[in-house]
């Protein structure tokens, strides 16, 4: 099995693949693909059908979309329950991954990543200001309120237990830590902040960024 990603310091996407796939357990190669030269990109179009990455290449098969990629390991590693038990909870936590997935297009926009503009490591760039980006960090802070509020006794994660969504909103919780966005001045009391540390704290996270900066 192979997880074709982006380069580790800026590809939100691919960091949201391998979290996945690590969490199955499963023994998968990394391989490294780039997109910053028409060049690079004319190769990865070779591979990934879309010119997007992560791809999953898996028994001859390419998956190219991380969401797809996060349902497929959630039916081959049942183990791993990477959606919550619960068929209410599983709706909202695939609500607010698919949220994640098609929206939050203003943070995107304006807290975009970038060699210059990392989501690991020390570096730090300007807190941008946006009527539209506010709209999406006062969401973001409802979200992870509402959920966290909800679901925090059986588990630190969005939902109690570890799921897809926090893999989603993990390069998120990165982008706020490189633009010193702090979610306080949106409205928070404190428990959208510290799921965001909590997502940046897991161990998976960490040999992400670890390998990244290596
Ligand atoms: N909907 C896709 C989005 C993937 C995506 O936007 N990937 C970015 C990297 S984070 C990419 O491959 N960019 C290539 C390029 O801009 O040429 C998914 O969920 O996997």
């Amino acid at each position: 099995m192979e997880l074709i990603i982006g380069p580790r310091t800026y590809s939100t996407w691919s960091l949201r693949g391998w979290l996945v796939m690590k969490r199955t357990g499963a023994d998968f190669t990394v391989i490294d693909a780039r997109y910053e030269t028409e060049a690079q990109k004319a190769a990865l179009r070779e591979v990934s059908p879309s010119g997007f990455v992560p791809v999953l290449k898996v028994g001859g098969e390419l998956i190219w979309d991380t969401l797809a990629i996060a349902e497929w390991a959630n039916e081959h590693y049942p183990q791993a329950r990477m959606w919550p038990a619960d068929s209410i909870t599983r709706a909202l936590a695939r609500s607010a991954t698919a949220e994640m997935h098609s929206g939050f297009s203003a943070l995107r926009n304006f807290c975009g990543t970038s060699s210059d503009r990392p989501m690991v490591g020390d570096a730090r760039s300007e807190t941008p200001s946006d009527p539209a980006l506010d709209r999406d960090l006062s969401r973001l802070v409802t979200l992870f309120g509402q959920m966290r509020r909800r679901f925090g006794a059986d588990g630190p994660w969005l939902f109690g237990e570890w799921s897809i969504a926090d893999a989603f909103y993990t390069p998120v919780a990165a982008r706020l830590r490189h633009f010193q966005i702090d979610l306080a001045d949106y409205g928070d009391d404190g428990t959208a902040g510290a799921y965001a540390a909590s997502l940046l704290a897991q161990p998976d996270f960490r040999l992400w960024e670890a390998e990244a900066l290596a």
